[in-house]
């Protein structure tokens, strides 16, 4: 153990055990020593907070524990040795920020895993940087991976769970996972029951998926490459009762955009459906469609209810298909944003090569959704590093 109030834990090989302790000349020292470690023990587990808004922590093991579950890195390294035994204290960044720093050594290369809170309005972020560093002299690489609960997807720059971004990521990780037929793969939220379709209807209508913050939704369906399809999209807008203010743009492979208005063209809670011919267009054996926000738009944040995708060949009568009619000649029904809606991918791995020439350094900031609040897309928000911990220690410096 380096100081009283680290506590060195490799999973499973923990410190003394009181009754192998020397009967020695030197016993009380030790019984000293170990009834401080004992009593400094809670210690190990470091808070993360920030006046007024609730704490989070940092375990024995280095992991960050959030309201939704934990973060933690497994470090990694061909030719690098195993000891992952982890060192957690707390230090004081600009001599005044609370923080957590686990430390770890697997071979040449020294990890610091360092979190704080920034005092971001309203809940705060949890600020995550992961140090490494070659300390032999020789060029060397490891693998960070993220440990994160199974229940999360990754997004294009966010890791979510159940719509809630939890984690931006800062740079595009290798993301070992299962893709699946066919899902969505954007940074889009699913709401369900959000839209209420007056009269007969398929029930799919009810639940959606948004773009919030004006992001795109995205599906990727499987396809025989170059195969041709009458796809339908439906939408019903039950937020907005004029028109102009939600105008979206749909794009799907082969066929030309449309911009759709779902009140100008039905109206507030009226169910709606359009046709696209569309086709896998580049023939590489994916079918892509995406919804965006239309430029300029009041409302930027674009939905989408239901996707039916039908053979090539006469296309089908648009009022059946609204009605559920047609779901059964479908050779897709996606009830968006509802229980059976899901993602390209599967929960992956998500990890990061980092080369470091000799005695380099490489830093990876992560932010971290703390209790009641959200990981910002890293290209929506304007907070950085230094403006966090700066407004943190401006916190800090007021509260001494
Ligand atoms: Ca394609
Ligand atoms: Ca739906």
């Amino acid at each position: 153990m380096n100081t009283i109030l680290a506590r060195h834990s490799s999973r499973g090989a923990h410190s003394s055990n009181p009754s192998s302790t020397p009967r020695s000349a030197t016993t009380l020292g030790v019984r000293l020593g170990l009834a401080l470690l004992l009593s400094f023990g809670a210690l190990a587990e470091v808070a993360l907070h920030s006046p007024g808004l609730p704490p989070s922590r940092m375990d024995d093991q280095g992991r960050l524990v959030e309201d939704w579950g934990a973060v933690g890195i497994r470090l990694t390294g061909e030719g690098l040795a195993t000891d992952q035994g982890v060192t957690v204290t707390e230090v004081k960044l600009d001599g005044h920020i609370p923080a957590a720093q686990a430390r770890q050594r697997l071979g040449s290369i020294a990890c610091a895993l360092t979190a704080f809170r920034a005092p971001v309005w309203p809940s705060g972020l949890d600020v995550l940087t992961v140090a490494v560093e070659e300390t032999s002299g020789h060029a060397s690489a490891c693998t960070i991976a993220l440990d994160l609960p199974a229940n999360v997807r990754v997004g294009a720059k966010t890791v979510l769970q159940g719509g809630r971004p939890i984690l931006a990521l800062p740079a595009t990780p290798r993301v070992t996972e299962r893709t699946r037929d066919w899902g969505y793969r954007d940074d889009a939220v699913s709401l369900p029951g959000w839209a209420r379709p007056e009269g007969a209807c398929d029930p799919a209508f009810r639940n959606i998926r948004a773009g919030l913050g004006g992001v795109p939704i995205e599906y990727r369906f499987n396809v025989v490459p170059g195969a041709a399809f009458n796809v339908v999209l439906g939408f019903c807008e039950s937020h907005w009762a004029q028109s102009g203010q939600r105008p979206v743009v749909c794009r799907l492979e082969g066929a030309a955009p449309q911009e759709i208005d779902p009140i100008a063209r039905w109206g507030q809670h009226q169910p709606g459906a359009v046709l696209f011919a569309a086709k896998d267009a580049n023939g590489d054996g994916c079918l892509d469609l995406a919804v965006l926000p239309r430029a300029g738009a009041p409302d930027l944040n674009p939905i989408l209810n239901v996707i039916w995708i039908f053979p090539d060949g006469p296309p089908p009568a648009l009022d059946r298909v609204i009605a559920g009619q047609s779901t059964i000649q479908a050779l897709r029904h996606v009830d968006v944003g509802g229980d059976k809606d899901q993602s390209l991918h599967s929960a992956g791995l998500i990890e990061y090569e980092l080369a470091l020439p000799p005695n380099g350094r490489q830093e990876l900031v992560f932010l971290v959704a703390c209790p009641g609040s959200s990981a910002p897309r890293p290209d929506q928000t304007g907070w950085t590093v230094e403006t966090l911990r700066r407004a943190a220690s401006e916190v800090w410096r007021d509260w001494r």
